[in-house]
């Protein structure tokens, strides 16, 4: 197996973070990201969509889509479990990827693309969605601060999960923005001081 992935970007770090706190190493090929390698010919074929983390298995079988990769491996190595134990605590994990992923990372993403230089051969770029985005953020932010008023120590509940991973990486697209955290989301900059303490979050 082999693992295509890249040091810079968001949902190659979702994978790098979730095999340290597995503790398992897979074969990993590289890529320089800002020299568009993951846009090369030879690379479309293997995902079509040109973007990076990409898990080839020996039988050749592709997977793409950072969570999906991170699923294949809980399978594997079940323990520590990052995607639940019993029906309930699955569906809150999956039901909180879902909420981050859509609601904070995928807002804070948008930015990103439509106003990145290395976004303007792919994107139609809309300077206006951008700004409109940028404008939203904040907002999801204090959702999700006032989710975790309730006293969860983790976004899904009292156990470190998956969504924990996401909420992480979409936090940090949102500081390389430099959009505004105000300090009285207490609630959130708690959650984020501690799993930011775990050695699989240090780069
Ligand atoms: N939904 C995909 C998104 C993958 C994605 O957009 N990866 C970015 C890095 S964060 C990428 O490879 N971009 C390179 C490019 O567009 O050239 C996932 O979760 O894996």
């Amino acid at each position: 197996m082999k693992l295509y992935t890249g040091k810079a970007g968001s949902n190659p770090k979702k994978v790098a973070i979730f095999l340290k706190e597995k503790g398992v190493e897979v074969p990993t090929q590289l890529f320089d990201m800002m020299a568009f390698e993951q846009r090369q010919p030879d690379f479309l074929k293997i995902n079509s969509l040109g973007t990076l983390p990409v898990l080839e298995l020996d039988d050749g079988t592709i997977i793409t889509e950072s969570v999906a990769i991170c699923r294949y491996f809980e399978e594997l190595h079940p323990a520590p479990a990052l995607f639940g134990t019993d029906p309930v605590s699955k569906a809150l994990v999956e039901m909180w990827c879902r909420r981050v992923e859509i609601e904070v990372h995928n807002v804070c993403a948008q930015v990103v693309q439509h106003s990145a230089e290395f976004f303007k051969d792919k994107v139609q770029q809309v300077p206006e969605y951008a700004q409109n985005q940028r404008a939203l953020a904040p907002k999801k932010f204090a959702w999700l601060n006032e989710e975790m008023s309730d006293g969860r120590e983790f976004i899904a509940g009292d156990f470190f999960s998956m969504a924990d991973i996401i909420g992480f990486t979409g936090t940090g697209l949102a500081q390389m923005l430099k959009i505004e955290l105000p300090d009285d989301l207490t609630h959130f900059h708690a959650w984020h001081q501690r799993i930011s303490a775990r050695p699989a979050f240090q780069s």
